[in-house]
């Protein structure tokens, strides 16, 4: 297996899995964005996005998949498996939904609010101010599940919570965890003691 990966981009989702599970995977680390910096990465991937992964005939491009690829394909073989809700059981729908809705619904306007805050500010600030409280406004379904909670989905941790806070912790470097619920920042600052994910964050 090898993973693309620059620092605080989605690939962190899947180091984090990858951590968790304790599987092997051989990792490269490329200058963001690395269209501009890395050209030749886009014979790779002619997207020019991180991540990018690649396991036998496995080549993909998104990281809530490739979470999931690893959980149904390794899960069941490793120490730290069980990072998945299985289609037999009642919460699978739900699981599905929130693997969504960490990448569609959260961290699309994300991505907004970053392209014209950090890294073309000045070109459209409105545009990136407005995408930031899009962000805040739809975190409201998370915060309403988490309430007493100690994970998203299952009552156990899945590759939900790994792809869900993501999404907050990017929140963190557009500067808006303060607008975050006591909840859901406890829920954050739980999940960033998990030592994978500490793990996670050293690969740079
Ligand atoms: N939906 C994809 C999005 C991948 C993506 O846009 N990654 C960003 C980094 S977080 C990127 O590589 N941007 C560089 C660019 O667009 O040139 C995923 O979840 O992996």
């Amino acid at each position: 297996m090898k993973l693309w990966h620059c620092l605080g981009s989605r690939s962190f989702r899947v180091l984090w899995t990858l951590e968790e599970m304790e599987l092997d995977c051989e990792i490269e680390v490329v200058r963001f964005p690395p269209r501009m910096f890395q050209k030749e990465y886009l014979e790779i991937n002619p997207l020019g996005t991180v991540p990018y992964f690649v396991d036998g005939a496995a080549h993909m491009t998104e990281s809530v998949a490739i979470c999931q690829y690893l959980v149904e394909k390794y899960g069941i073989k490793t120490a730290g498996g069980g990072l998945g809700i299985g289609v037999e059981e009642p919460e699978y729908g739900e699981f599905l939904n929130w693997l969504y809705h960490s990448e569609a619904t959260l961290t699309f306007p994300q991505t907004v609010a970053m392209r014209y805050q950090i890294l073309e500010p000045g070109k459209y600030p409105e545009v990136g101010k407005s995408y930031l409280d899009w962000y805040i406004a739809r975190l409201r379904l998370l915060e309403e599940k988490i309430k007493g909670k100690e994970f998203v989905c299952g009552n156990k941790f899945t590759i939900v919570d790994i792809s869900i806070v993501y999404a907050l912790y990017l929140g963190g470097v557009l500067g808006v965890t303060d607008r975050y619920s006591a909840e859901l920042l406890d829920y954050l600052e739980r999940m960033k003691e998990r030592p994978a994910f500490k793990r996670a964050e050293k690969i740079n």
